[in-house]
């Protein structure tokens, strides 16, 4: 796409959250006129420019110079499609972002492990005295990072975000891994897939998952590897001595990390390669993987109550997730895993967790507006409302040894405002009943 000329252009900003308002501003400060939109019917917010609410006017997107976005919101939404189709450019913030950012970016994306990761190659930047920028998918939206000076930009990205992004041209990304999420918006794998893929285009230094051929960039060269697979070259596992390879020799022995599971341990090595490329030193590399305790609501212990350990996992909002956990927490548990999983399935297909359920989980509790979905694949189930009422069931089936996980493999939004509240609201559930 060529550079773009904000100046008495006429914009139209789709979508009035976090990023619609972060452009709007940036927007504003270009020279542009901009006209807000957003399809609630109600919005108290005290904007100096139009306002239109409700239902997208095409008479107004079609005279628009350029639209913008929000990655709540669907590009295949009709009204959008027909300015499309009327020769409108549709971008969202990112694309906006890459036009006017000077500093280097690492950029991350993947069905899971996003902000686990991006988070590590931050602390491992600074380890090494880096200024650091963080942004995108992970909460603050990337235009407000282009108010500081930064030696490095680290920017997680989501596929709504990738899908309205052209030109990034990042130093170095990877696609963690590829397993089905949003496929209600991007309709079926492959598509999710290519899209994910993009973050790779004009990337200088491709970091991709060996044992992920879905993550695969199309071509290989000048790109670092890592897999808990052997290699010789780039990151690897040594599954005997519980340590992380580089080149075939020990780089980080885990027992020194705080991060546990397998999983993990390929996050470490994902962020650990990206930090290698941009020229950070082994040393700090090490020290950010060894300082870094994980994020709430992944796979946080948040009780050990009678010797039972009630694990948050609210994060994990579809079934790569939940796989992730379940496989990661059998091989230290003494007792039975009882999950609670279920909420808003986003068009997934849960047939995959049969086996891994069937094998490892004891008790299946379900909730939400896809539960039922989950409840048929293991034989030994019960249907809640709630997620009290979970806890409760949950307490009264658990003994010593046992661990109860919230891993949903859904989004939360059928009954929560957010994975962190469905999170909190478990986490107090379990406060109260051990208290
Ligand atoms: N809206 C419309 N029309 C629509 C849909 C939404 O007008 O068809 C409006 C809503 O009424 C609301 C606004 O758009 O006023 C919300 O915009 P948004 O959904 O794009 O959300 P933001 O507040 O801008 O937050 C977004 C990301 N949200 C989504 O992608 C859904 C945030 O990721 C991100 O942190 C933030 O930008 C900053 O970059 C959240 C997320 O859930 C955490 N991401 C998904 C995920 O991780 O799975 C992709
Ligand atoms: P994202 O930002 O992609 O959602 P997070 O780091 O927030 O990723 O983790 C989200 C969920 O995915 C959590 O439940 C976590 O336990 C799980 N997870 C983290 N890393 C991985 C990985 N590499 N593979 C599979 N699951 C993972």
């Amino acid at each position: 796409m060529q550079k773009l000329t904000l100046t008495n252009k006429n914009i139209v900003v789709i979508g009035m959250g976090l990023t619609g308002l972060s452009c709007v501003r940036f927007l504003l400060a270009k020279g542009a006129n901009v006209i807000a939109m957003d399809s609630r019917n109600e919005l108290t917010l005290k904007l100096d420019i139009p306002l239109i609410l409700g239902e997208l006017q095409v008479a107004r997107l079609i005279q628009a110079d350029l639209i913008v976005l929000s990655p709540g919101v669907d590009l295949y939404t009709p009204a959008i499609q027909k300015a499309v189709e009327a020769g409108v450019h549709v971008i969202g913030d990112i694309e906006l972002f890459a036009q006017f950012n000077r500093a280097p970016v690492i950029a991350i994306t993947g069905s899971n492990g996003k902000s686990t990761v991006t988070h590590l190659v931050v602390d491992m930047c600074k380890a090494a005295g880096k200024k650091v920028l963080m942004g995108g998918n992970i909460g603050v939206p990337a235009l407000d990072l282009l108010e500081q000076e930064a030696d490095l930009v680290v920017l997680e990205l989501s596929s709504f975000q990738l899908e309205t992004t052209y030109s990034l041209m990042p130093l170095a990304a990877t696609v963690l891994n590829i397993t089905e999420d949003h496929l209600d918006r991007h309709g079926d794998l492959s598509a999710y897939q290519r899209i994910k893929l993009s973050i790779y285009q004009s990337c200088q230094f491709k970091v991709y998952n060996r044992d992920d051929p879905l993550s695969y960039p199309d071509r290989l060269k000048v790109s670092l590897s890592y897999g808990l697979s052997p290699s010789n070259s780039g990151f690897s596992w040594d599954n005997e001595n519980a340590c992380i390879l580089f080149d075939g020799k020990t780089f980080l022995d885990s027992k020194s990390c705080l991060l546990v599971g397998a999983h993990n341990m390929l996050n470490i090595q994902a962020a650990a390669a990206l930090a290698k490329v941009f020229g950070i030193d082994d040393h700090s590399i090490r020290q950010g993987a060894q300082q870094f305790g994980g994020l709430p609501h992944r796979c946080q212990t948040v009780s050990m109550f009678n010797n039972v350990r009630w694990i948050n996992d609210s994060k994990a909002t579809n079934v790569g997730a939940t796989l992730a956990a379940i496989n990661g927490l059998v091989t230290n548990l003494e007792g039975k895993l009882i999950l609670i999983a279920g909420g808003e399935g986003k068009g997934a297909d849960f047939s995959v967790l049969k086996d891994c359920l069937t094998q490892f989980v004891g008790l299946v509790i379900t909730l939400g507006k896809d539960g039922d979905k989950i409840a048929v694949l293991h034989s030994n189930n019960v249907k809640v409302q709630t997620i009290e009422e979970a806890v409760l069931v949950a307490a009264k089936h658990s003994q010593s040894g046992d661990i109860v996980l919230l891993s949903p493999a859904c989004a939360s939004l059928d009954m929560f405002v957010s994975y962190q509240q469905r999170g909190d609201c478990f986490a107090q559930a379990v406060q109260e009943l051990t208290a």
